[in-house]
């Protein structure tokens, strides 16, 4: 089995080098090519997460390879065209994230809007005492609007409900039998939503569909909550717009060029950023690394991987 260094949380690596004859990928590009030319032959499964993915370079350099298990939900790092004409079995760990997901979503979007750090900031420094906090932006009842509505945008669309909010969704196609109202394109659903929430799949069909057309949409009293990829913004146009007060704020978990956040962004007031930490609870990883591991163990046991992705 292989192992890209650093791709999984210490603990999963460990029981699975205990289990299974694991080697771990250097991290270096030049070490790589000595270590896959040694070892590549041998290896039937990968163990990887979303972000370090399985390429066709690395899968190339993998002629036996039988199983790969990806630790989170994420197959934008995965090149399943390849996988599936290779008849490469592929696991992954849905479901299992949506709640926490869906509370990281909820969390920046309460803190965009009603300014937690900020009052947080606000008192430590002994602000109080020169006057009360400026008023912020009412949540509850206002229309959140969902891009993407998979596991974790109902989820989320459910934790809004609790909050009064009504809530359209957009998404490839109508969810069937979904209680929400389907918005046709982005734009629409840009332009009528308080809070927009993007909680879609990464990858080519994703790429930058938040861009000018949609932030104009959003307007200058709009948020924008990010909790899906860095890719599916235009980061770029999103500063823009967020320094010249074109829309109202964001909160992001996730960034086009992780871990670097651009200074220019890191200093805007009308943003909450995080480390893309939304699965980032010990019962949430706790659950995704027990079902990257059953993933292999079926695998292995001749049963197929729990939670394919194929
Ligand atoms: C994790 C994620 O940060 O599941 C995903 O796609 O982006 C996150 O849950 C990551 O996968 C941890 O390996």
């Amino acid at each position: 089995m292989l192992i890209p260094q650093g791709a999984l949380l210490p603990a999963l690596q460990a029981r699975l080098e205990k289990k299974y004859d694991a080697r771990i990928l250097p991290a270096a590009a030049q070490d790589q090519e000595s270590f896959l030319k040694a070892e590549g032959e041998g290896i039937e499964a990968l163990a990887t997460n979303p972000k370090f993915g399985a390429r066709a370079p690395l899968l190339d350099a993998l002629p036996n390879l039988k199983v790969v298990s990806s630790l989170g939900v994420g197959l934008d790092g995965l090149d399943l065209e390849l996988l599936r004409k290779r008849d490469i079995a592929v696991g992954y760990t849905p479901e299992v994230l949506n709640d926490c997901v869906a509370d990281i979503a909820f969390a920046l979007l309460l803190d965009v809007a009603r300014g937690i750090t900020k009052a947080d900031a606000f008192v430590r420094r002994g602000d109080w005492y020169k006057g009360g906090f400026p008023m912020t932006t009412r949540v509850s009842g206002k229309r959140l609007g969902i891009i993407g509505m998979g596991r974790i945008g109902s989820v989320i669309a459910r934790r809004a409900l609790g909050f009064d909010m009504e809530v359209r969704y957009h998404n490839r196609r109508p969810v069937e039998g979904s209680q929400f109202q389907y918005a046709s394109t982005p734009v629409e659903l840009a332009e009528w939503a308080d809070f927009l929430v993007l909680a879609s799949a990464g990858g080519a069909a994703t790429n930058k569909l938040v861009s000018t057309d949609v932030l104009n949409a959003l307007g200058p009293k709009g948020y924008l909550i990010n909790v899906s990829r860095g890719s599916v913004v235009d980061e770029k146009v999103l500063i823009e717009y967020l320094r010249d007060a074109r829309i109202a704020g964001a909160g992001l978990d996730v960034f086009e060029q992780e871990p670097g956040v651009s200074a220019e962004l890191a200093s805007l007031e009308n943003v909450v950023l995080t480390p893309h930490v939304a699965s980032n609870t010990v019962e949430t990883r706790a659950a995704m690394m027990q079902r990257a591991e059953d993933n292999l163990d079926a695998f292995f046991a001749g049963k197929g991987v729990v939670s394919s992705a194929l």
